[in-house]
């Protein structure tokens, strides 16, 4: 077995000890499941699915034997510690076969997820070397967003996005469904949202919006690769799809046009006027109830057009509206000025904000410094894509650094997880999209997953080079960084 196998492993996981033997997958293997597991079997279906066209084998999923088979792989939750919580796992070769244990589905999935990595990324031999692994996650907001307000994407494009960042054991999609360029999904008390909203874009990029039925389909997309979606509407801000589509939302009652350029800060609902709060209630209503996770994201950012003052009011009315929905409320770190309630997460993105301040009110902190993982940045200067308004971030750039370690009076017990975004206005496709989050977005999965101790850049970059032929195999347009020696393998 090569070396890969061991040691491509991305992210890396908790403790990992090579054995002897190897589970050798053949015609005759099959995929077991506990009897009676739903996770389990959950899993193993959407194994199946992923490793029957890799390795042109039948594995069929059947309801464990009592004896472990070679050649076999088993889903089971007999001899899961508790220490794996919902999303750890164990992966095992014993006699000749393969065993996954754990304690919910998220466990089940993310055990597949290095099991397809211990397995060659494109040819036979299918064989799993002999290894002992225990793996759980750092924290548990591991995630992206996703910008499709300046240029939309569409719902199976994704699901794409979904599946590579399955593949990673990254867990939340945030979905940025509002911007002054566009206006992204169905309200149907507010139809013109969508339907002139909708209709424009950033110069150069794509108009359009998703249904209901759409939204749910990749709601339910994500919840099966163990993903919570985030979805964000963003308020008083970055307004101006919504502005244009409703002339009663403005101050003067008057619409103004759709936005095709990459100006922030200029638009903002009026804070003043009560159908303003109408609007914010219906919409956010039918988003929650669109929306089986927990959170709801109401932006925040940039706001310069709107009076301190009134900020504070506005966040305020929304904060009572997200609490009435029952949902946990997501906003940018600008709204640590407006006044938090315990339970509130914040988005940290900002060069100088004040993280203890939000910490002190309650808060959970969401780790997406503009520097490091805003992946809408260049690599570097001859990058064509992206922008340099934070920094250029070179592949290392986005690995070497702590979510813990940003600012100096925040804890681990104040970080929640890292996030990172990917803004649009200047990519506008799913090739550009792989781009720019492509191997970037490898390292970010690592520092979510990973133990903070023994990671360095120098033992990683070795790894991610190994790992080239996996993100080849999957047709995924990565940047070849010239910091990374890859494996052409
Ligand atoms: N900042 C804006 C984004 C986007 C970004 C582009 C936040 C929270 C610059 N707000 O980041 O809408 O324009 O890099």
């Amino acid at each position: 077995m090569n070396k890969a196998q061991y040691e491509s492993l991305i992210p890396k996981p908790v403790f990992l000890e090579k054995r002897g033997g190897v589970c050798s997958l053949t015609p005759e293997s099959k995929i077991c499941v506990q009897a009676g597991s739903t996770w389990a079997l959950q899993a193993a279906e959407y194994l199946a699915g992923r490793l029957r066209p890799l390795t042109g084998l039948p594995l069929p999923v059947e309801e464990a034997a009592q004896a472990f088979e070679p050649g076999c792989i088993y889903f089971t939750a007999q001899g899961a510690g508790t220490e794996l919580g919902e999303e750890g796992y164990q992966l095992s070769t014993e006699e000749g076969c393969l065993i996954i244990r754990a304690r919910g589905f998220a466990g089940f999935f993310y055990g597949c997820q290095t099991l397809r990595q211990l397995l060659p990324p494109a040819e036979g031999p299918w064989e799993i070397p002999g290894v002992f692994i225990e793996d759980y996650p750092r924290f548990p907001w591991r995630g992206s967003m996703l910008d499709v307000a300046r240029s939309f994407f569409t719902v199976d494009e994704v699901k794409r996005l979904l599946d590579l960042l399955a593949a990673y054991k990254l867990n939340r999609l945030h979905l940025h469904l509002s911007d002054d360029q566009g206006w992204r999904i169905m309200i149907d008390s507010w139809p013109n949202l969508a339907l002139h909203g909708g209709s424009g874009a950033v110069e150069g990029g794509r108009a359009g919006f998703f249904t209901k039925a759409e939204y749910q389909e990749l709601a339910a997309y994500a919840q099966s690769r163990a993903i919570t979606l985030v979805p964000e509407i963003d308020l008083p801000g970055h307004t101006n799809a919504a502005l244009a589509s409703y002339p009663e939302l403005n101050r003067d009652g008057v619409a103004p046009g759709l936005y095709r350029g990459m100006k922030v800060g200029f638009s903002t609902l009026a804070a003043e006027k009560e159908i303003t709060y109408k609007f914010v209630s219906d919409v956010l209503g039918e988003l929650a109830a669109l929306t089986p996770g927990p959170y709801l994201h109401v932006g925040g950012d940039e706001a310069h057009s709107t009076e301190d003052e009134e900020y504070r009011l506005f966040m305020g009315r929304v904060q009572d509206i997200v609490a009435e929905l029952g949902k946990t409320l997501v906003g940018w770190d600008e709204i640590i000025q407006a006044g938090l309630r315990p339970g509130d997460l914040v988005q940290i993105w900002r060069k100088d904000t004040r993280p203890r301040e939000a910490v002190r009110q309650g808060a959970k902190l969401i780790m997406s410094p503009c520097t490091r993982v805003y992946l809408d940045m260049k690599y570097g200067p001859e990058t064509e894509l992206g922008q340099d308004w934070a920094a250029l971030i070179e592949v290392e750039d986005a690995y070497s650094w702590d979510p813990v370690s940003v600012y100096p009076d925040v804890g681990e017990e104040d970080v929640l997880g890292v996030e990172a975004p990917l803004w649009t206005e200047t990519i506008h496709n799913l090739g550009d999209m792989e781009y720019m989050l492509f191997p970037r977005l490898l390292g970010v999965a690592e520092i979510g997953w990973s133990p903070r101790q023994g990671r360095s850049w120098e033992e990683y970059r070795l790894r991610l080079a190994a790992h080239g032929p996996r993100l080849r195999a999957a047709g995924v347009n990565f940047y070849r960084s010239g910091q990374v020696p890859w494996e052409e393998r």
